[in-house]
């Protein structure tokens, strides 16, 4: 179904027939807008913004690009197409039709996960709502703009699914995902690194290419659930978020690009010499990514999870690229996870594959994480600097959640005891020193076609538009 802008609420679900789901959305976009302005990047609610908007939902040609004010952006619902007859394809249920409703016996678990879903999507606008006064180039702060706003409607995705699906329970849920806020004390947001500040640049080029990563993973999990509309958001909720990893992954690619160029300038690789050049020296950008990829790690979850069994069991949420798989019930199946004994000692278990799924997911994105940093190393050796080559530290380092969580290990993967640990913690995530100099460097740049000095220019510009276009009028 084409997507309906005649609406009050754009849409591809015939929003319009459903007069009672139609009302309560309405009721509902009023505090969205409200929050929109408050936790927002509101400090640019009259800048005209190059924003692409959804105009279908097939792969190609699907976006329309414009000058929008974001308080205006047409926020709405879009679901790609139905696969006619799907059934389910993983787990107990394995071949019977797909949902068109929630099974009531596994309905707080689907609750459960879209809440957590929607949670993360308001969270990171806030994380991000001031980066706008510090941006490196009207082509950067474009772009994260087209991130808010697409939050902003993976938001809408799934305040649909709770409102059309979950009734008064669902409505609740909808009206606590705007009161909940990133990092408050007395209401944080549900999962760890939603809480976690984003204060400059270079934690936000690192959020976007390994928090939305986790975004992309879950997102296919959810895509193969058996409940089809939870299905059908989510794949085309992927859609949108390639580009969010292209910035991430493209803004420390230019980061790295910068930071040569400084080093072939200056002759030398020493940080200090590089920092009072006003680049970021490699070994920080080193503790940048130690920092978000070890709190992304996080968001899969334990190793080894009955939460996870049972969302697998019950065709709720399956692998990413489940069709990839050859067994996709897994009812005997096993896996060999790695636990530590608390004293030190690492031992392999054997556990049931659909209680590792967990585990399986994370493996998965660890393997996509690394496809950058061999990028990014690429350069750096090019240059002629392969001592400096980056690195992803072990996915036991500084865990908080599951059978790693607490233990004190270095990024190379040595036990250590805990006074080490917390001695030498600053040598691998950002230090004070390290967030101050960072801070130092994010002076706005906001003429057309400049770039600020710790970063270099994009290759190209959006859609085809040269890197100087004027993308943010401010
Ligand atoms: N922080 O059995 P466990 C995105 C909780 S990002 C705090 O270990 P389970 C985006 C867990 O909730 C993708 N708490 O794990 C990116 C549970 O609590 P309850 C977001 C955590 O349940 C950038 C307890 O620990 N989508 O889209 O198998 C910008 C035991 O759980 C954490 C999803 O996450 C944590 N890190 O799996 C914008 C998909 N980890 O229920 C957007 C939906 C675990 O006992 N969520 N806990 O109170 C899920 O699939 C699952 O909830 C999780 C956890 C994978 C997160």
């Amino acid at each position: 179904m084409a997507i309906d802008y005649s609406q009050k609420i754009p849409n591809n679900v015939n929003l319009a027939n459903d007069r009672a789901l139609q009302r309560a959305l309405e009721h509902w976009q009023p505090r969205f807008l409200d929050w929109w302005r408050e936790m927002g990047p509101n400090d640019f609610a009259a800048a005209d913004v190059y924003l692409r908007t959804a105009v279908g939902v097939d792969a190609e040609g699907w976006a329309h690009y414009e000058p929008v004010k974001m308080p205006d952006y047409r926020w709405g619902i879009f679901l790609a197409d139905a696969v006619p007859d799907r059934t389910i394809g993983f787990g107990d249920f394995i071949g019977q039709p797909a949902w068109q409703q929630v099974p009531g016996e596994f309905r707080s678990q689907f609750r459960r996960l879209i809440v957590t879903q929607a949670d993360t999507e308001p969270a990171s606008v806030e994380q991000q709502h001031l980066l706008g006064r510090i941006c490196p180039s009207l082509y950067d702060l474009r772009n994260l703009f087209q991130v808010n706003v697409e939050e902003g409607r993976h938001l809408w995705a799934m305040v649909y699914l709770l409102h059309g699906y979950f009734g008064r329970d669902g409505r609740e849920e909808a009206e606590e995902l705007l009161a909940r806020h990133s990092g408050d004390v007395d209401k944080p947001r549900i999962l760890g690194t939603f809480n976690e500040p984003i204060s400059d640049w270079l934690s936000f080029y690192c959020f976007t290419y390994f928090t939305d990563r986790d975004g992309k993973f879950q997102l296919k999990s959810l895509a193969e659930s058996g409940f089809d509309p939870l299905s059908r958001t989510c794949r085309f909720m992927l859609t949108e978020e390639a580009h969010h990893m292209f910035v991430g992954e493209t803004g420390i690619g230019r980061v790295v690009k910068r930071t040569l160029e400084v080093m072939k300038e200056l002759g030398t690789d020493d940080p200090e010499a590089i920092r009072r050049h006003g680049a970021v020296d490699l070994p920080t950008l080193q503790r940048y990514l130690n920092f978000w990829f070890s709190s992304s790690l996080d968001l899969f979850g334990s190793e080894v999870s009955s939460n996870a069994a049972s969302s697998f069991a019950n065709g709720i949420k399956g692998r990413p690229d489940e069709s990839s798989f050859e067994d996709h019930v897994c009812a005997d199946a096993t896996m060999a996870v790695d636990v530590q004994d608390g004293k030190g000692e690492v031992h392999q278990e054997t556990v049931a594959l659909r209680n590792a799924m967990n585990e399986v997911t994370r493996n998965a994105y660890v393997k996509d994480c690394e496809i950058g940093v061999k990028r990014w190393n690429m350069q750096i050796k090019r240059a002629g600097h392969e001592a400096l080559q980056l690195s992803l530290p072990t996915p036991r380092f500084r865990r908080n959640i599951g059978a790693w969580a607490g233990v004190p290990i270095d990024p190379t993967g040595r036990i250590l005891s805990r006074e080490e640990y917390a001695g030498r913690l600053h040598e691998w995530i950002p230090s004070q020193g390290d967030r101050a100099f960072v801070a130092s460097l994010m002076q706005p740049v906001i003429e057309p076609g400049k770039i600020a000095g710790w970063i270099a220019p994009p290759d190209r510009g959006i859609n085809n538009l040269p890197v100087e276009y004027e993308y943010v009028r401010l």
